[in-house]
């Protein structure tokens, strides 16, 4: 970056980043100003490869002009119609549509905004279910250690993710959580699925949960068929049909939050046609409108749907919950031209077809310093490092600043990398993002202590922070 041609940086005082370490990010920012196809343009002009699909949410690449053009016009033609009381014919299209893409049975959709709104309204449609069914009791809900479900109060409550949840105080009562599948110590390296101790596992929330808690007082389970947030999390053969055997046996709903794992991402539409399970209710969100306009859906089995439709009394609301923007005409535009792109490009396929060499990619950076397990499913890789006492995540932290440094934008969580690139993603453009990965590990880790000094990393960024002119 030349002295003589300063990047002029936004004034960044004001935004209150989510998810992020604003004080450390405003330090030495990184901002893209374009996307298209695989690729960022970040905003000192370099093409960064998008190793992440956005966050896990631009399966079909970015900027694609159908979804640009169905927007556009839909904002032009109707940009918001009431969605209580009323509503719009794309609504509707849109939820057949989404419908019709979902494992068989689960063919009624209530839309949200997001993953997050999408788990909550999960949560609320399975109590209001056993409620209008004559079971009120039946209302505790479980979730799983290590599970991300977003970040409302139901989410934080079934989700598993301790750092997400201790600083805010009392969390919804009535909730439990059955234990996470990862078993490095057995199955470091594993390509795949694990083979062994799916049911064993599986049985343990029978054994331990339900004998605690009483059956009859679950009103359902939920858990996302691999763990994304947690680290890529793949359960072992066997797992998710057990869970859904005891779930049938005590008549516990059983909720498949898919919101990373739905649109192609494991090689299958969802996690549920991957693993062969049915649940009783999918939620997802992100990929459903190529990441661009938000919106969530929350698909649930006819037979959920028909039971309020049976059992609510003549003209009441049989289901009071709702969002200013659930299924405004934009969000069903998006989606709607998604689900065109996934039908000719057939994306789920190219994934299924990718994921060998992916994996073989992945597992290649095996043997690497500090590289203590490497784990994948479809287009999903996960590198999880042996953590350095005293400073957790700087090894992931330093290799995604080094990763950026060098054009590739992965994810890191913990003492983990996730790869989870758009289902576009072209063969030498996985060979790229491993090497990089691969180069920068070995570059942070020749740098020993210095390697994980985050002001190391990043120079243009820090040339631009130089020139800010705030
Ligand atoms: N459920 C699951 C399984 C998710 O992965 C949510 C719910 C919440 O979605 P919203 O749209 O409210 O963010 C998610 C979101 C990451 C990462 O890199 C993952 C998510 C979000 C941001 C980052 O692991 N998942």
């Amino acid at each position: 970056m030349s002295q003589s041609n300063p990047i002029k940086l936004p004034n960044m005082s004001h935004y209150w980043m989510p998810f992020t370490a604003n004080r450390q990010f405003k330090a030495m920012p990184r901002l893209f100003k374009a996307a298209k196809g695989n690729y960022f343009t970040s905003i000192d002009d370099r093409q960064i490869l998008d190793g992440t699909a956005g966050l896990w949410c631009v399966p079909a690449g970015h900027g694609r002009s159908e979804i640009a053009s169905a927007v556009g016009n839909q904002l032009l033609t109707l940009d918001f119609a009431p969605p209580f009381q009323a509503s719009h014919p794309l609504a509707f299209e849109a939820a057949e549509r989404v419908a019709a893409y979902m494992p068989a049975g689960l063919d009624r959709i209530f839309f949200t905004n997001s993953g997050s709104e999408s788990v909550d309204t999960a949560l609320k449609i399975v109590l209001a279910y056993h409620r209008v069914c004559g079971n009120p009791l039946r209302n505790k809900l479980i979730g799983r250690e290590r599970g991300y479900h977003g970040v409302n109060f139901g989410g934080i409550a079934v989700g598993g993710i301790a750092g997400n949840r201790k600083a805010f105080g009392n969390s919804l009562a009535g909730v439990d959580h059955i234990r996470h599948p990862l078993d490095i110590a057995k199955n470091a390296f594993t390509k795949g699925v694990p083979a062994d101790g799916g049911v064993a596992l599986a049985n343990e929330f029978e054994q331990r949960i339900l004998t605690l808690h009483d059956p009859s007082t679950i009103a359902a389970l939920i858990v996302e068929p691999m763990q994304g947030s947690a680290g890529v999390v793949v359960p072992p053969a066997g797992y998710l049909k057990r869970l859904r055997e005891i779930c049938t046996q005590y008549g516990i709903l059983l909720i498949f939050d898919e919101v990373i794992t739905g649109f192609g991402r494991l090689g299958t539409k969802f996690g549920a046609d991957y693993f062969d399970v049915i649940p009783d209710i999918i939620t997802c969100a992100k990929g459903l409108t190529n990441g661009v306009v938000p919106m969530g859906a929350v698909a649930v089995k006819r037979e959920i749907y028909d039971a309020f439709m049976e059992k609510s009394p003549a003209g009441a609301i049989e289901l009071p919950h709702g969002y200013t923007y659930s299924a405004i005409p934009i969000a069903c535009a998006a989606a709607i031209a998604t689900l065109d792109i996934f039908a000719a490009e057939k994306l789920e396929d190219r994934a299924a077809s990718l994921s060998t060499y992916f994996e073989q990619a992945a597992h290649s950076l095996k043997g690497l310093p500090m590289v203590k397990d490497i784990r994948n499913i479809g287009l999903v890789a996960g590198i999880e490092f042996e953590s350095i006492a005293g400073k957790p995540s700087a090894m992931a932290f330093a290799t995604y600043l080094k990763c950026f440094e060098m054009g590739i934008h992965v994810r890191f969580t913990g003492e983990i990398i996730a790869i989870s690139p758009p289902l576009t993603i072209e063969k030498h453009e996985i060979d790229r993002i491993f090497n990089t990965i691969a180069d920068a590990i070995k570059s942070v880790n020749a740098a020993g202590e210095a390697g994980l000094i985050v002001n190391n990393h990043l120079k243009n960024e820090q040339a631009w922070a130089m020139h800010q002119s705030f």
